[in-house]
């Protein structure tokens, strides 16, 4: 599909500042007059939403790797007929909290989905669509947990130390297969967390307008 628009993700770890940052990174577009959608995964439309609820919840038995791939596809296929494509092909530019990379990270590292899977399923629900910038905040797992020791926390979030540490191996992998990603040192004071993310984002506005 030929886009218009621009698609930037953001990933990170359990406490990296996602949050936080993406603020940061809606802050710069609006401030170049850019006219943007910021969306989430799994999310982003009504029935994606729920899929998320059915993936993140506690269940009384235990949920395979595989049917978390297969929800966060299902509702990623939502997510992009619905609201992304359309509104990349009419130029608008897209900002969504995590997307496939997390499940190359989650789903095929920490759980250990074969990656051939989740390329297939990649293909077959994004066709050639990918992120034309993604900003990584990498962070240790362990100082991760401690930032959000103070929240109430979701199936995933309840998983131990060497799960994420998997993950963050899992998103460190595909940042060296994927110039597209940057990856920003997220265990810097927030506000270095927050000038490097916007001197990428700088650099990749530059790009566009070059
Ligand atoms: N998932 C998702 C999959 O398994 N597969 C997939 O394909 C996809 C798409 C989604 C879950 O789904 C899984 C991954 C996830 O488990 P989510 O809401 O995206 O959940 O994930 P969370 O990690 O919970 O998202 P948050 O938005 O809450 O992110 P953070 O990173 O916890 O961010 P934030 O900003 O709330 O920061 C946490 C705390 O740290 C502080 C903040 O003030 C806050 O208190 N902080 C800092 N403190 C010190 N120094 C800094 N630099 C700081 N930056 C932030």
């Amino acid at each position: 599909m030929a886009t218009k628009g621009k698609f930037i993700t953001l990933e990170g770890s359990e406490g990296a500042g996602k949050s936080t940052n993406l603020d940061t990174l809606c802050e710069l577009l609006r401030a170049h007059d850019i006219d943007f959608y910021r969306t989430r995964e799994p999310g982003g439309t009504p029935m994606a939403e729920a899929l998320r609820t059915v993936m993140l919840d506690a269940w009384d038995e235990q949920v395979d790797g595989m049917t978390e791939l297969l929800l966060v596809f299902a509702a990623r296929n939502q997510h992009l007929n619905n609201e992304i494509k359309p509104r990349l092909a009419r130029g608008q530019w897209v900002v969504c909290d995590r997307f496939t990379d997390a499940t190359y990270a989650y789903q095929g590292v920490a759980r250990g989905i074969p990656t051939d899977y989740v390329e297939q399923l990649e293909r077959w629900v994004q066709g050639d669509l990918r992120p034309d910038l993604t900003l990584y905040l990498d962070l240790d797992p362990a100082i991760g947990k401690q930032r959000i020791a103070d929240r109430s926390q979701d199936r995933l979030e309840q998983e131990q130390l060497a799960f994420f540490q998997a993950v963050r191996d899992g998103y460190l992998q595909r940042a060296q297969r994927e110039p597209r990603i940057c990856t920003i040192d997220a265990a810097q004071p927030l506000a270095d967390v927050q000038a490097a993310l916007s001197a990428e984002v700088y650099k990749f506005l530059a790009a566009q307008t070059a």
